[in-house]
């Protein structure tokens, strides 16, 4: 059979991208819109929501915003009903709802530790649970988990969000061999180091105006020496979520800019 870009296209779809008020959801929302769906996503805040809705329709996208916390099981199967109701049958769902706690191990509470987890990775499960049984019942559905680089590496001060991300990996590839069966895809994205409100602390400029050390240090990880822009997850974003990639399965696709591939850039 000839090969046809329509594959690419998400007319007539419906995706749901939780946490995407802004940044990597809102990007990846903008970018599947393009490609013909219809945008649904949630926040924990009314406010956030509203500040959703109007950046979305600032660049014509009619989205529909709904408040709803990811680790709270009855909102988020209250929220599945209202959006089947209201817009339609998921066809795709984008965990992307995350948090990040930097805290060294030793000083980090027990509670501080499960919120990163419950947030991080209860939630993804919480989310997949309530959509697979309308994707299994319509005979097909994507499921894209937001990774990270902390899905395979560690790094001081993220022991909580390291383990939510590893677990994730493992959630990806769990959902796809109990489901793959039922035509539902489930993979993963790993961004790398991407500018947006959760990695602001890691790039603040210093008192004297140099760039904050992290920053660099990120620069002379990655093989591409810059950090990602969200629009390198569109793209990905699209193939994970359309036809196209209909056989790929419990795959994780790193968008790092060849970071995970790489030993850093050596002392000159
Ligand atoms: P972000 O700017 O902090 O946005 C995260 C979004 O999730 C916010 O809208 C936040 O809403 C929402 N959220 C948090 N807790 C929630 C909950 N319980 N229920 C529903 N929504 C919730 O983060 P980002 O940089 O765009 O990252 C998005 C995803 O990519 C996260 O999973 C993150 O771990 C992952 N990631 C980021 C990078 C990076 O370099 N930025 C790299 C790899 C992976 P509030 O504002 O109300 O908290
Ligand atoms: C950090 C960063 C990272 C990025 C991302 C990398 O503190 O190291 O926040 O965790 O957010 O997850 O892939």
């Amino acid at each position: 059979m000839a090969f046809d870009m329509k594959n690419f296209r998400l007319d007539g779809k419906v995706a749901l991208i939780t946490g995407a008020s802004y940044g990597i959801g809102f990007s990846l929302a903008t970018a599947f819109a393009q490609a013909g769906a219809k945008i649904v996503f949630n926040d924990v805040k009314q406010e956030l929501v509203d500040k959703g809705l109007a950046s979305y329709k600032e660049i014509g996208i009619d989205a529909h915003g709904y408040v709803a916390d990811v680790t709270n099981e009855d909102q988020i199967n209250d929220l599945v009903a209202q959006i089947e109701k209201e817009v339609g049958v998921i066809d795709i769902l984008v965990n992307n709802a995350g948090i990040i706690k930097r805290i060294p191990m030793l000083e980090m509470s027990a509670k501080d530790f499960r919120q990163v987890i419950d947030i991080d990775l209860n939630g993804p499960f919480i989310v997949s649970k309530a959509v697979l049984p309308s994707m299994i019942k319509k005979g097909h559905g994507k499921i894209i988990n937001i990774c990270s680089m902390m899905s395979e590496l560690g790094r001081e001060t993220v022991s909580s969000y390291a383990a939510a991300k590893g677990g994730l990996k493992m959630l990806t590839k769990n959902i796809c061999a109990e489901f793959g069966e039922a035509n539902i895809q489930c993979n993963g994205i790993g961004p790398g180091y991407f500018a947006t409100p959760q990695t602001a602390p890691l790039r603040e400029r210093q008192a004297d105006g140099s760039r904050h050390p992290f920053d660099q240090f990120i620069i002379d990880k990655t093989p591409a020496a810059r950090w990602g822009d969200t629009e390198d997850l569109q793209g990905p974003g699209v193939f994970l979520a359309s036809d196209a990639s209909n056989f790929v399965n419990g795959h994780i696709l790193y968008v790092d800019g060849g970071m995970l591939a790489s030993f850093g850039k050596q002392p000159e």
